[in-house]
């Protein structure tokens, strides 16, 4: 089982609805660590780089919109198999369809304000960290607590 790094954006709805407490707890609650984490406000440029793969798309003007409108939160988390354990635990892209249980099922209505971003593959994962820190800002640790959060054997 490989520890993965992967990035997190705590959007600017999941900021402006007060939900960042509830979803860091739901990561910490999980095991996993947070090592590394900054507020920020997301310039027209950084959204770009960010949503490469989406300025070409109709709703991309609508996704700046929003991601530059207020500040957001970006967090490094590290973790077993952490890209898609979180993944996971955010649930599908629109929160009227993402699970019961998901984060997004349970405190979004939306597909643009879906409250989190996480990052979908390990080569995301490593273009999205660097986006946002710079390697010496990121602070891995090894909590006295890991021994109860699986076997040392599994
Ligand atoms: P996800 O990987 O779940 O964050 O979602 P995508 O990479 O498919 O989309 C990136 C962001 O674009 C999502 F946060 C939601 C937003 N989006 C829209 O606003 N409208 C759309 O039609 C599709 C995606």
């Amino acid at each position: 089982m490989a520890v993965e790094k992967t990035l997190i954006l705590l959007k600017p709805d999941c900021v402006q609805r007060r939900l960042m407490g509830e979803v860091i707890s739901r990561f910490e609650q999980k095991g996993l660590n947070l090592i590394a984490l900054k507020m920020l406000k997301v310039t027209p440029a950084l959204a770009k780089e960010h949503y490469a793969e989406h300025v070409q798309k109709p709703f991309y003007p609508a996704l700046e919109k929003f991601i530059t409108a207020s500040p957001i939160v970006a967090i490094v988390v590290e973790g077993l198999e952490a890209i898609r354990v979180i993944r996971e635990m955010l649930g599908a892209t629109s929160g009227l369809k993402a699970a019961p249980g998901t984060i997004r099922g349970d405190y979004s209505s939306s597909r643009q304000m879906n409250l989190v971003h996480a990052s979908d593959g390990p080569e995301a994962a490593a273009r999205e960290v660097a986006l946002y820190f710079k390697p010496d800002e990121l602070h891995s640790y090894s909590p006295t607590l890991t021994p109860w959060f699986k076997a040392d054997d599994e």
